[in-house]
């Protein structure tokens, strides 16, 4: 999926949130809902996430056409019990949930020395590492973790059952960048096997089947049969964990759920999203700078060996978007354009 230079575009990170904003509000999202959007997505491409970053822009608008997302509803904060805080997007999109119950979450979390935010009833469509992020910055350690659409099936099977299911985990480091990994419990995140059905490429060998339980490369064929998880039976059992975890455990849909709620439109997966967060300072008490110097020297044994960190290839296009500008595939951008048509 290389793009020639003529293929991308250089935009400056306020202006491509200002499209975002415009095209957002345009489709019919208020402007709290547009703005927490924006922010997540162009964070996505900046970081050059190109399946998580302004192409889901293009996942919104396909959501909001099926007619299941409330594009106005604001979150529902609810009373914070102990060490939950719960916020019910009621049908709307998680980001601005996700803001609102952020600082329930952190005072929770100093407070008790863990905390677990539950969004319920939300569209969720977006990396995690950027929630994680929200709490590293304050110090804190967290796991994300969401169901999507039961596009997966388990090890040893050929039907969906799983969603892409996604774990996302955060540790906070001295310096601006703290350790961060995000990963699909499939073999491939279904964003970026939309990307291959976009670009007309095949899939890497062993990710999917099609309809007739066999190996495929072929994404339109894979969309019809299934995905599989990453790592065979360890993966299948990450993905009945967040299942469980940010299904049942919070009173919400799974992806077969979600997927049955979506009946063929097409939309993005529609349930809860469990946030967990935890305070070092609490756990280690007074020793934690003395602990979180261990933790450097771990990271550093990786890198010696010439290994590299998760996160290391986002930070490096940060750091490159903020010099240049952020990169943006020339055929995206006009899709997104016209979408104000
Ligand atoms: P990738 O396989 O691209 O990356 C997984 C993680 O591994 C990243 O943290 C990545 O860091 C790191 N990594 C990659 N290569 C190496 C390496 N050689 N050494 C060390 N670390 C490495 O992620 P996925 O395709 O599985 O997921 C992509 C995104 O899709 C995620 O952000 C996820 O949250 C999102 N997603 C969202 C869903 C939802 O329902 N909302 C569902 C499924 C996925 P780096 O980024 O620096 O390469
Ligand atoms: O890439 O698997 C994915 C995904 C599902 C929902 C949002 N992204």
């Amino acid at each position: 999926m290389d793009q020639s230079q003529e293929d991308i575009l250089l935009i400056s990170e306020s202006d491509l949130r200002r499209l975002a904003l415009q095209v957002l509000q345009h489709l019919g999202l208020s402007a709290p809902h547009a703005q927490a959007i924006a922010r997540i997505v162009v964070a996505g491409q900046r970081d050059a996430c190109q399946s998580h970053g302004a192409y889901r822009i293009l996942s919104a608008a396909q959501t909001i056409r099926t007619g299941l997302v409330d594009l106005q509803v604001p979150p529902l904060l609810q009373p914070t019990q102990g060490a939950i805080t719960r916020v019910d997007a009621q049908r709307g999109f998680s980001p601005w949930a996700l803001e609102v119950g952020l600082p329930p979450l952190v005072a929770a979390t100093r407070k008790l020395g863990m905390g677990a935010l539950v969004i319920n009833h939300c569209f969720h469509f977006t990396a995690l590492w950027p929630e994680v992020e929200m709490l590293t910055d304050e110090g804190l350690a967290a796991l994300v973790m969401t169901p999507s659409h039961a596009w997966v099936a388990p090890a040893g099977g050929s039907k969906g059952v799983f969603g892409t299911n996604p774990i996302a985990f955060g540790w906070p480091r001295p310096g601006p960048y703290p350790y961060v990994f995000d990963f699909a419990t499939s073999a491939i995140a279904r964003g970026d096997l939309d990307l291959h059905r976009r670009a007309g490429t095949p899939l890497p060998e062993g990710v999917g089947i099609d309809a007739q339980g066999q190996p495929s490369t072929d994404p339109a064929a894979v969309a019809q049969g299934a995905m599989r998880t990453f790592g065979g039976h360890k993966g299948s059992a990450l993905a009945t964990m967040v299942e469980l975890m940010a299904g049942m455990l919070i009173g919400d849909l799974g992806s077969q759920e979600s997927m049955a709620l979506d009946a063929g439109a097409g939309g993005m997966p529609c349930h809860g999203h469990l946030v967990l967060a935890f305070d070092p300072k609490r756990f280690a008490g007074e020793d934690w700078p003395g602990h979180q110097a261990r933790a450097e020297a771990l990271f550093a044994a990786i890198q010696g060996q010439g290994a590299r960190l998760p996160s290391e290839r986002r930070y490096a296009a940060r750091a490159l978007s903020a010099q240049q500008g952020i990169r943006l595939p020339r055929q995206l951008h006009d899709e997104i354009l016209a979408l104000l048509n």
